[in-house]
């Protein structure tokens, strides 16, 4: 079943059918001014945290899940029917109420129609300002005049402050007020606190307009306009149409105004809401009187648009897979950008409860960004590796507006998580790859607690961690959680995970080295990696597959012989990405993968689940089984088994690993999958849960930024590397190639792939420019605007 089509063109997605089996949502705004809309109009807003700086409120696990938002109610004058713009909270039938919502880049736009009325409710933040846009057309479709009613309504989160608003209502309540200054309401909390509106930093005041049409009436809170039993599906004041003009003092402070609209036939009218920071007289009459006209809406609008579409040409794909297509040229890409923006703070599932950057998923969001944007990505790269501690730890969360290089105090020895700078090893030498910019290794940058060293001197020390923090065998110590939140091996257990990790990353600062002309390095990384190995070699194999830890205690995990969690993913493509896994170890590891792990939905993180394991150290027993750690099907990872295939060549595999969590796979059996057939997920239910294939936790997690990458530059192959651009696609053999348009180092190049003869792998000839090349890498010196590479496989 399908509740909509990806519009590549307009790089939109578009939701015909409003009964979604979860709402489906989207990002406007900003890092300054974010914003979530679902395809109900559902969402909230928030100025730069979704915790500390929320002001639009949602009641996050209601039902449904996204109300209120940012609503629009029409109501006949004349015969007293009314309805929502968007087809919840009213809910009209279906047979006679149409809708379509377009979910863009930064925007949405909502369309309806119902008893000859058609709407089109288009919602955005401009750039770089804070305010949002709701603008609304009415159109009478009917051979009548009609008078309508036209009501708007949010409700304002109570001192900007998630928590507070919802939890804390002996006070919260008995602190707000509603104004109306010259037609403009205003919205404070703390009223007798004057705020001249210049800092907008929890400044605790909202502005809310109605431009274009007079204002007929307000209503300013919940109990007035809902009514006490009303709901948002029929609440009082659209109900008897009309508002009482009452400013609340105290209670829930919402923004609800009319206006009354009388429509010839084929008559449209547009009126725009505008709400945003700061007091009226700060904020609200200027950008009123700046931005409140059709024009300048549409202007910014048009811009917002250029803006966001212009990244998504630095790489652009054509296969022979339209879903793929749809995923990697907008939709993956857009949620790699959104997931780099705003980590795992704010979604219909993250509220504001993780405010910051937490440090490893931080430093993976980069890789998918990386590609995309020309701008920022060092400056984030900066801020990660200012957050690593002289030590060569990390701080878990870095407070981006607050982080203070060389005066952070330490956490306790206790919280340090073992993988948190191994990141560093996949994302900065793609970041340089991708810039060129090999003197990135040179710049000296401060520790986040004291001292400062060289980038390649932050690798170092990122590697000594954790080879200063080995257990009995020698492995390194799985501390707090390696990337398993899940698994408290004790202090001193040893992660085989942070094993492949440590050696990986040996292996990339020994290539490093090398390149800096640094021999030293080099040979300390190799002597290293060698020693590494050898532990790896004496403990880790089980003899079809890699073990998965060892406790404090001694006891190995992930073996034949643990009931379990038998069966743990990510050190079996972890041993083949890092290199540690022999020829052998590496074909069998794959099989056991395919054999234990694989299910139509992607692999599971881990098998059988655990259900007796000591939930201390398997903390994965917390959760139903079939689910999340608990050998869920996690989507962060599944990019690894595609990657791990890749490298044996296997294309057809790595492409039926990639489809299997592919969201656009899923477009025409949406119900199955539930959530976004447009965004990643971070994880699906397993076949050990009654919930098989179902995904949870939509947009925000590791999924975007590693499926991009592994989609990018492992399945298309097209890679990135400091001395040129390397071509090793590994594809299903039976297509017939692919083009890919790419902005490398500035200029925009394009490259064919051509596989006459079915093959995976393997570049049988490359040219660029029509001159022939030898082996598949591209000089990087050789490219120029324009230049063409043709690359055939045999
Ligand atoms: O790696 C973690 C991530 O940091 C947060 N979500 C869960 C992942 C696996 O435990």
């Amino acid at each position: 079943m399908h509740y909509g089509h990806f519009d590549d063109k307009a790089r939109e997605y578009v939701i015909t059918r409003p009964d979604t089996p979860r709402p489906w949502s989207n990002y406007l705004g900003s890092t300054e001014y974010g914003a979530i809309i679902t395809n109900h109009a559902g969402g909230y807003s928030f100025y730069k945290s979704g915790a500390t700086g929320r002001f639009l409120r949602m009641r996050f696990n209601s039902v449904p899940l996204d109300q209120p938002g940012r609503l629009f109610y029409l109501r006949d004058q004349e015969n007293g029917d009314f309805w929502s713009t968007s087809w919840q909270p009213v809910g009209k039938p279906l047979d006679k109420y149409k809708s379509t919502c377009r979910h863009g880049m930064g925007y949405t736009i909502i369309e309806s129609r119902y008893a000859s009325i058609t709407t089109e409710a288009t919602y955005f933040v401009p750039l770089g300002q804070t305010f949002e846009y709701w603008r609304l057309r009415v159109t009478n479709k009917s051979k009548r005049e009609r008078k309508l009613s036209l009501f708007t309504y949010c409700e304002f989160a109570n001192l900007w402050s998630t928590f507070q608003d919802l939890v804390n209502l002996q006070y919260s309540q008995f602190i707000t007020r509603a104004t109306l200054e010259d037609g403009i309401l205003g919205i404070t909390c703390n009223p007798n606190f004057d705020f001249d509106g210049q800092d907008l930093t929890s400044c605790n005041r909202t502005w809310m307009a109605l431009s274009g049409t007079p204002l007929a009436g307000v209503e300013t809170t919940r109990e007035r306009f809902c009514g006490p039993y009303g709901g948002y599906a029929a609440p009082d004041a659209v109900v008897k149409g009309r508002c009482s003009n009452f400013l609340g003092e105290g209670d829930n402070i919402v923004g609800g105004q009319q206006a009354d609209l009388t429509l010839a036939p084929g008559e449209t009218k547009e009126v725009f809401v505008l709400l945003g920071l700061g007091t009226v007289k700060s904020h609200g009459w200027k950008t009123v009187a700046e931005f409140g006209n059709p024009a300048r809406c549409e202007e910014e609008f048009r811009k917002l648009k250029a803006s966001w579409h212009a990244p998504l040409k630095n790489l652009q794909v054509e296969t022979p897979d339209a879903n793929f297509d749809a995923m990697i040229n907008t939709w993956n890409a857009y949620n790699a950008l959104i997931t780099y923006s705003w980590s795992r703070s704010a979604s219909l599932v993250y509220n504001g409860e993780r405010d910051g950057l937490g440090f490893r998923d931080t430093v993976q969001d980069i890789l998918g960004a990386t590609p995309l944007l020309k701008d920022g990505v060092q400056s984030r790269l900066e801020l990660m590796l200012t957050g690593q501690l002289a030590n060569g730890g990390a701080i878990p969360v870095i407070k981006p507006f607050s982080h203070q290089p060389g005066k952070e105090p330490p956490p306790p020895d206790h919280e340090y998580r073992s993988d948190d700078c191994l990141w560093f090893f996949n994302t900065i030498p793609a970041y340089v790859a991708e810039t060129g910019d090999i003197d990135f290794y040179s710049k000296v940058l401060p520790y986040a607690d004291r001292g400062e060293a060289t980038v390649l001197g932050h690798l170092r020390r990122a590697l000594e961690f954790n080879l200063e923090r080995t257990g009995r065998n020698g492995l390194p110590c799985g501390l707090a959680a390696d990337w398993n939140d899940c698994i408290r091996l004790g202090y001193h257990g040893e992660s085989v995970f942070v094993a492949f990790q440590v050696r990986y990353g040996l292996d990339v600062y020994a290539g490093i080295a090398e390149k800096l002309v640094q021999p030293g390095e080099a040979d300390w990384a190799r002597a290293e990696l060698a020693k590494l190995d050898e532990k790896i070699q004496k403990t880790c194999w089980d003899g079809e597959w890699f073990i998965w830890a060892i406790g404090q205690d001694g006891t190995i995990y992930g073996t034949k012989n643990f009931p379990e969690g038998q069966v743990y993913m990510n050190t079996q493509a972890w041993a083949i990405l890092s290199g540690a896994a022999t020829p052998a170890q590496t074909k069998q590891a794959l099989a056991t993968m395919r054999e234990k792990l694989a299910t139509p939905y992607g692999l599971m993180l881990c098998a059988p689940p655990f259900i007796k394991a000591n939930p201390e150290i398997m903390k994965a027993t917390l959760f139903n089984a079939g689910i999340k750690e608990n050998a869920g099907i996690f989507s962060h990872t599944q990019s690894w088994a595609v990657m791990a295939e890749c490298l044996q060549g296997n294309g057809d595999q790595a492409y039926a690993y990639y489809r299997a969590f592919m969201p656009s796979a899923y477009n025409d059996r949406a119900e199955i999958r539930q959530v976004e057939p447009y965004v990643h997920c971070q994880t699906t239910y397993s076949r050990y849960n009654v919930n098989e294939g179902a995904s949870r936790v939509p947009w925000l997690s590791g999924t975007a930024s590693w499926a991009y990458y592994s989609a990018t530059h492992w399945i298309l192959g097209i890679r990135p590397e400091v001395d040129g651009l390397r071509i090793a696609p590994c594809i299903p053999k039976n297509w017939p190639g692919f083009k890919m348009r790419r902005n490398f180092r500035g200029r925009l190049i394009t490259i064919e792939v051509q596989n006459p003869h079915g093959v995976s792998s393997g570049v049988r000839s490359l040219t660029l420019d029509g001159k022939p090349l030898e082996g598949d890498l591209v000089p990087a010196g050789r490219i120029k605007p324009n230049s063409k590479i043709v690359a055939i496989l045999g």
